[in-house]
């Protein structure tokens, strides 16, 4: 074994105490022993085997449903560094503080090594990290989420670089739990949370976190992105890459079925990656994107045959569900907005409870996940294991906006582009622990997940587009513009597929578009809306429309967002708010 792998082990053993320490090979046999085990004691129910072939069920604690933000840490050597929208803490008092809750905190159970890959095995994108952890129901998720097992450690061992996870489930106290990096260490410390984001450290915490902190060190991006290849009835695949915060629509637009007016002609999605995208410059002069996942931990309510087909179709078989609702009656699960008709009194929510529709709560939590490996889904590209990934014909961000934003508009360029990423708002959700429905500034996706100072983020954003001789061209989209009701006016889901024909068209240099204050906007004409039921053109143009007061109140909220930076945001972002401001007037 690698001395460093060996060091690092030795030192988390002594440290944490665990009974046993245990490899994960990646043997089918390790697998079946460890699925035995938690459902023996009780982490995992075994579903209805003719229903959900080789699928469980998982109950988290009830505190530990989400990621908590507030308990996240960046702990680089300077506050700065961390910048104003993470939290900081100096690394040696944050490792003094750790390494007292971590004492003995594995006595009488086992410590399970993973040794993983983000990204394909070999490529020159991938990078790899080992995960030591307290926890079956982690163990078992990684095997979903990233490439496990020996040849992700026999990597390591000839290199000696990995990331360094440690994760103990402790006795998941709320109140001494944390979330915490050392991106000069390549070092995650997590604990007494056994939650996706907080506890398989594989992807948030190390492919944003810490990866967007080698990205900027190495001259890449590392991104909260779906990747999606569109393919036209000649065959030609144009490759979009699209940031959303968590639980505004990635994985549904990554599995997006194309209505049936574009499915008759031959267009075809394929879908590559549905959260995270680590992006390159190729040698071509484009940006090159490849899926750091082997997986998909999506959000459960509202996932169904109409909303999102595809995913029902991956979920068949070897799936994990965390906090759905279960029908005790034939062993199966189920979440709002899965079936309409619920007939049975033989339903427990996600707290174990006797539960109904009519109760008033929610039968499963709305934060609810699948846990699946990508290889299930019926649309999964050809070019998932590419080692080069896939080049890019554009960037699409978008938010949850009930007003401001329109459903589409185009950057006029590059650096316009890194703008309209900066200036992201969306209302939050049930992803996170606080408040859900309130907008806040999430730059590109990444307010959650950006390893270092934002505003440093943003200069990179513009180092690497500088580079570029053939750039992706850049966009906002909105899926969530609500009436005086509160309904969504746009119908989202597929037909989405009808703004990502115009995005597309966009990338060539074809359509035609209006210049805003804030970008081109197609036409209402520009959106193609045959055989779409409930909208017309006048519903186009108002889900096209600026409304100037609005904006003004949005670019003073910008503009204390910005301030908080004090002075950091590259000037050319300022000018550009500036020019914003000037034009809606
Ligand atoms: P994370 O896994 O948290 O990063 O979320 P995500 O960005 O992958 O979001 P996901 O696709 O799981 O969607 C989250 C919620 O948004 C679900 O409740 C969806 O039903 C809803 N949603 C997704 N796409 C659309 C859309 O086009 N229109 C509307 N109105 N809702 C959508
Ligand atoms: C998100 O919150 O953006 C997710 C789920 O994708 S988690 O893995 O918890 O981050
Ligand atoms: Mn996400």
């Amino acid at each position: 074994m690698n001395a460093k792998v060996k060091y690092w082990v030795e030192e988390i053993v002594s440290m944490c105490e665990p009974n046993e320490v245990v490899w994960i090979t990646g043997s089918k046999e390790q697998y079946d022993a460890l699925y035995e085990e938690a459902c023996t004691n009780g982490e995992l129910i075994k579903l209805n085997e003719e229903k959900h072939p080789n699928c469980y069920l998982h109950r988290s604690n009830q505190n530990d449903v989400a990621r908590t933000e507030d308990k996240t840490f960046i702990c680089s050597d300077a506050k700065e560094d961390a910048g104003p929208t993470n939290n900081w803490c100096d690394p040696e008092e944050m490792y003094d503080k750790l390494k007292k809750l971590y004492k003995g905190s594995m006595k009488g159970k086992k410590m399970y090594l993973i040794p993983f890959a983000m990204g394909v095995i070999g490529s020159d994108f991938a990078k790899y990290g080992i995960e030591a952890s307290d926890s079956i129901y982690v163990v078992l998720n990684m095997e979903k989420m990233a490439r496990v097992g020996q040849d992700a450690l026999d990597k390591i061992n000839e290199t000696g670089q990995f990331v360094k996870c440690l994760h103990a489930c402790k006795d998941l106290n709320f109140d001494d739990r944390y979330i915490t990096h050392f991106p000069q260490d390549d070092t995650i410390w997590s604990i007494n949370s056994a939650y996706g984001g907080n506890a398989l450290l594989s992807k948030k915490c190390f492919a944003l976190r810490i990866a967007s902190c080698n990205a900027r060190d190495e001259g890449w991006l590392a991104e909260h992105m779906l990747i999606l290849g569109i393919e036209n009835p000649d065959g030609e695949i144009n490759y979009i890459a699209a940031a959303f915060p968590s639980a505004c629509g990635k994985t549904n637009l990554a599995m997006l079925i194309p209505p049936e007016l574009y499915a008759k002609k031959g267009y075809k999605v394929w879908c590559v990656g549905d959260d995270i995208a680590w992006i390159r410059a190729g040698e071509d002069g484009r940006l090159w994107a490849m899926n750091a996942e082997n997986g998909f931990f999506g959000v459960a309510p509202g996932t169904n045959k109409n909303s999102n087909p595809n995913m029902v179709k991956t979920l068949e078989s070897d799936v994990i569900f965390t906090n759905v609702a279960h029908d005790i009656d034939d062993n199966t699960i189920w979440w709002e907005g899965l079936t309409s008709l619920l007939e049975s009194d033989r339903i427990v929510d996600w707290k174990s409870e006797k539960w109904t529709p009519n109760d008033g709560t929610k039968g499963a939590h709305p934060n609810s996940r699948f846990t699946v490996k990508a290889e299930n889904c019926p649309c999964l590209s050809k070019e998932f294991d590419n080692p080069d990934g896939v080049p890019l014909s554009a960037i699409v961000f978008g938010g949850r906006r009930a007003k401001t934003f329109p459903l589409v508009v185009q950057s006029k360029d590059w650096e316009h582009g890194v703008f309209i990423g900066s200036i992201m708002g969306s209302e939050t959700t049930a992803a996170a622990t606080s408040a859900i429905g309130i907008v806040r500034r999430d730059p590109m996706a990444m307010l959650p997940f950006c390893g270092y100072n934002m505003a440093d983020y943003f200069e990179h954003w513009l180092n690497v587009g500088e580079k570029l001789t053939n750039p992706p061209k850049i966009f906002n989209v909105n899926w969530f513009r609500t009436d005086e009701n509160g309904r969504f006016i746009w119908p989202g889901f597929s037909e989405n597929m009808r703004v990502l024909d115009w995005i597309i068209k966009r990338s060539k240099g074809d359509g035609n578009a209006e210049l805003t204050p804030i970008g081109f906007i197609p036409a209402p004409d520009e959106i193609n809306i045959k055989d779409l039921k409930n909208v017309t053109t006048d519903i186009i143009k108002n889900l096209l429309s600026l409304d100037n007061s609005l904006w003004k109140e949005e670019i003073i909220n910008i503009k204390s967002f910005y301030d908080t930076f004090e002075g950091k945001v590259p000037k050319s972002l300022k000018k550009a708010l500036l020019d914003l401001e000037k034009d809606l007037i």
